[in-house]
């Protein structure tokens, strides 16, 4: 177990390097460790979205835990050897949220946490939207809405044909479900009996413009994956040891996919972000990061 101390980002200590040393994930990390790496990659984003001056905070702080979850807890992987055939996938469908897929990389020790301040910048590795040529740990170019499942239904029959027992976890948002190209790829992942793919659903209510009961409904969400062929668990999604159960219990599924509808708040943490549709895709300016960082102390 190595998740040591909580050193500030740009700080002098690194708990990067010493996650990397690891090699390999998961790590036997505690529900109280997890937490402190929530709030820790939570500060994260703040700093790198607001010293970029543009970016997605609200879709990053939903996501917080079921990455933290995922890359601390559940998944086999090797920050060392990105490329390591047998590891699992990680697919961000929901590509504006990059800030917190960068965060997680860069704890996990795929890269130095001090380059999450190049976030935006001109030949930096870190752009807006995930790009798999150049960062490590990245699995998908993603950023335009509706492709990231049936990028992940490839990788999971790919798998299936190799011979490889790796999972593939795939996180769309929900407004993302408005997108025809999901329900195409939900049905086809139900018909190929697929139960080497998890879904995961950010289920903040909330889309670029608003809340999604007035922009397009998707009531009734969880019945729908129910009829096109999907097994369904419903969870906090901010509630690290109700996501770890919910992961754990789709594993056991056999011949068919699950989706975990993980409900959060956008903007989660950060009291004037939560629910306020003005952080969608607005960088917090210097006096909102130093209130955030306060909040999140
Ligand atoms: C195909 C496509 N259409 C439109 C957009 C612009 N866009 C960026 S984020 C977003 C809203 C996404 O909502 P959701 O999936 O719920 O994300 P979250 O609320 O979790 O940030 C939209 C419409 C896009 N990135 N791709």
């Amino acid at each position: 177990m190595v998740m040591k101390s909580v050193p500030e980002m740009g700080g002098s200590e690194s708990t990067s390097a010493s996650n990397a040393e690891a090699e390999v994930f998961p790590l036997s990390a505690s529900v109280a460790e997890m937490e402190a790496m929530a709030k820790k990659l939570r500060r994260h984003i703040i700093t790198m979205i607001g010293k970029a001056g543009s970016g997605h905070p609200g879709g990053s702080l939903s996501a917080v835990e079921i990455l933290t979850a995922l890359y601390f807890k559940l998944m086999r992987h090797k920050p060392l050897d990105p490329q390591w055939p047998d590891r699992d996938r990680f697919i961000l469908s929901k590509g504006h949220a990059a800030p917190i897929l960068y965060a997680t990389l860069a704890e996990c020790g795929y890269f130095p946490v001090e380059e999450l301040l190049t976030l935006r910048q001109m030949d930096s590795r870190l752009q807006g939207h995930p790009d798999r040529t150049i960062t490590p740990g990245v699995e998908m170019s993603s950023g335009s809405l509706g492709q990231g499942l049936s990028f992940a239904l490839g990788v999971a029959l790919a798998g299936r044909i190799d011979g490889r027992d790796y999972h593939v976890y795939a996180l769309l948002g929900d407004g993302e479900c408005n997108e025809g190209q999901v329900w195409e790829a939900i049905m086809a992942t139900a018909h190929y009996n697929v139960d080497n793919l998890t879904a995961i659903v950010d289920n903040n209510g909330q889309q670029i413009d608003g809340w999604n009961c007035d922009v397009m409904g998707l009531d009734p969400f969880p019945a729908k994956w129910q009829a096109f062929g999907w097994k369904v668990i419903e969870v906090d999604g901010h509630s690290i040891p109700e996501l770890i159960d919910a992961f754990k219990e789709a594993q056991k599924v056999k011949e068919q996919p699950t989706v975990i509808i993980a409900h959060t708040v956008k903007g989660k943490g950060v009291s004037f972000m939560e629910n306020n549709p003005d952080f969608h895709g607005t960088a917090p300016n210097a006096m909102e990061v130093e209130l955030a960082l306060k909040e999140l102390a």
